[in-house]
């Protein structure tokens, strides 16, 4: 195909207004501008004294232009990749590079040319250890991952152990790394964690919602025109029983209220959150922090609502065992998917908590460092607070259960087993659920590639190995919660076992989310 019937990347037409490599600082009234171009060219043809002028940090030969009349698909610094035309070495700094999501992010942007740089304070590695579990996957000291990062992907990553309330060092760390996409991930992750007790509660609270409003500020003095991708989560909106929508952050254009026979239009405002645990409740916090940060000083940011993250895959992590990302699988820091995996190996019945009927959107790994790259390559515009619903496709919770039961049986010989247990939480265990999540695929190209199946599978092959079964078997009595929400400590009790004839009958009559899946007939068969 040549270049000319190519089809179009979803970011081709962005220009020099949305690129962090603008220094729109002095060349433009900000007193003038709303919140998109839009308000912004009204106001320039309302009063011809506004000037938008601008310079480029890595073009200075360039002078002072109109950052709107340059597009990505021209401009020699932003070249096309799989993920849409991307800065050349752009510079990304992930906070929290240590993590699940971090270290797997910094291999992958790594191998697609960016800079990459990072901080993390080990605290998830404190805190696993704290519970007294381990990640079943073992992960190689912060040296020796840097080097084996180089030695074998040939990948500079430029490291500092700091902590995200250590303003003074982060500060001086960002001023000179200037990155151009900022990664948020520095938060800790858990519920149940959150829910522990008090000191557990304030922590989390603490480490999320301030370290996200220092954050704020240090980009506001330092690098104003980064873009900073914010992990949030799905369970910022909870699920409504009502059954409204769970629209991207913000109402649709369109969206009306009505209330004594009378309506007012409610596009544009932040939808209501309604969340699950006090670890939820920071992330709401976040977004209230980062959309006021974005309006008072125009940064700009993408909140990525992502949902219930699994999996162990992206060819980066796979290529060595010393590349390894992390994988726990404990009451407090352990997802769903990631659980019932290891649970399967290791012969305990998979762990559905309640009726099971509770549903999530649920994403791979490897389809989240795509949807996080994609987004990395659209910054959005100065001032710009803009939310993605990350997640592939939603569950609920017992057909999860049902999916890795079948895998675990079919293709590995396991004898897989599935029992209820006494909920700990406080949730809607029976529920409608109609989240969108248009934005991803629409406006930024992106296809969900890996299906639960998929996934699912390729954790088996991994887990099954001794080294790693073995290391299942050692922390297998972290597997039943005994943090409840109410306060109560002890173990949750089985409410039912499931048989396999049971399952069966329910897998041939429920209707299956994963009908939507485009590679449905394909998996479907080879099943
Ligand atoms: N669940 C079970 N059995 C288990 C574990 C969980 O039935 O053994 C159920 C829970 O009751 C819940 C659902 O599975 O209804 C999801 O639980 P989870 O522990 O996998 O996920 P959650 O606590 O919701 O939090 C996780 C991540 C968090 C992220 C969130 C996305 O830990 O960082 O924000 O997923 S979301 O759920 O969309 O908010």
């Amino acid at each position: 195909m040549s270049q000319k019937d190519a089809p179009k990347l979803h970011n081709a037409d962005l220009t020099c207004w949305n690129c962090p490599a603008i220094d729109l600082a002095g060349k433009v009234d900000f007193r003038a501008c709303g919140q998109s171009t839009e308000a912004f060219r009204k106001e320039l043809s309302d009063d011809s004294d506004i000037q938008i002028m601008a310079e480029c940090k890595r073009r200075p030969e360039l002078g002072l232009f109109d950052p709107t009349g340059i597009t990505y698909e021209q401009c020699p610094e932003w070249v096309s990749t799989p993920y849409g035309y991307m800065l050349k070495d752009m510079r990304v700094m992930i906070l929290g590079i240590d993590g699940y999501l971090g270290w797997t992010l910094a291999l992958w942007l790594g191998s697609l040319g960016c800079k990459v740089s990072g901080i993390d304070n080990y605290n998830r590695r404190d805190q696993v250890m704290e519970r007294g579990a381990h990640t079943i996957v073992p992960i190689a000291k912060m040296t020796e991952r840097l080097h084996a990062a180089k030695e074998l992907l040939g990948i500079d990553i430029n490291f500092r152990r700091i902590d995200i309330a250590d303003r003074a060092r982060l500060r001086e760390f960002i001023e000179e790394a200037k990155p151009e996409a900022i990664v948020h991930y520095a938060e800790i992750p858990s519920a149940p964690y959150s829910m522990i007790d008090a000191e557990h509660a304030i922590e989390v609270q603490r480490n999320n919602t301030l370290g996200t409003l220092g954050l704020l500020f240090m980009m506001r003095d330092t690098v104003p025109e980064t873009s900073l991708l914010k992990l949030g989560t799905m369970g910022e909106y909870g699920a409504p029983l009502t059954g409204r929508p769970l629209f991207e952050g913000m109402f649709p254009a369109d969206a009306v209220l009505h209330w004594d026979n009378r309506e007012w239009s409610m596009g544009g405002e932040l939808t209501p959150r309604n969340p699950v645990s006090f670890y939820h409740v920071s992330k709401v916090q976040d977004t209230y922090n980062v959309y006021e940060a974005c309006k008072y000083w125009w940064l700009r940011s993408f909140d990525v609502m992502q949902g219930v993250i699994y999996g162990v895959h992206t060819p980066q992590v796979a290529d060595d065992p010393r590349l390894r990302t992390r994988l726990d699988i404990d009451e407090w820091f352990g997802t769903v998917v990631n659980r019932f995996v290891a649970q399967a190996v290791v012969g305990i019945p998979l762990t559905i908590y309640g009726a099971g009927e509770q549903k999530r959107g649920f994403i791979a790994l490897e389809d989240a460092m795509e949807c996080i790259t994609r987004l990395i390559c659209s910054p959005p515009e100065p001032g710009q607070y803009a939310v993605v619903n990350q997640m592939s496709g939603y569950y609920s919770v017992r057909k999860l259960a049902e999916i890795v039961a079948k895998v675990g049986r079919e293709h590995f010989g396991l004898p897989v087993k599935i029992q209820r247990l006494e909920n700990p939480r406080v949730e809607a265990e029976k529920h409608p659920f109609e989240p969108i999540y248009k934005k991803l695929p629409d406006e930024f190209g992106f296809e969900p590639k890996v299906p639960p199946e998929e996934e699912i599978y390729r954790m088996f092959e991994l887990l099954m190995r001794p080294e790693i079964s073995e290391r299942i078997e050692q922390k297998k009595h972290l597997i039943l919660p005994k943090t409840w929400w109410s306060g109560e400590k002890r173990r949750v009790e089985t409410i039912e076992a499931l048989t396999e004839e049971t399952l069966k009958e329910r897998l041939r009559s429920d209707e299956y989310q994963f009908a939507e899946h485009p590679e449905r007939e394909k998996i479907l068969k080879s099943h």
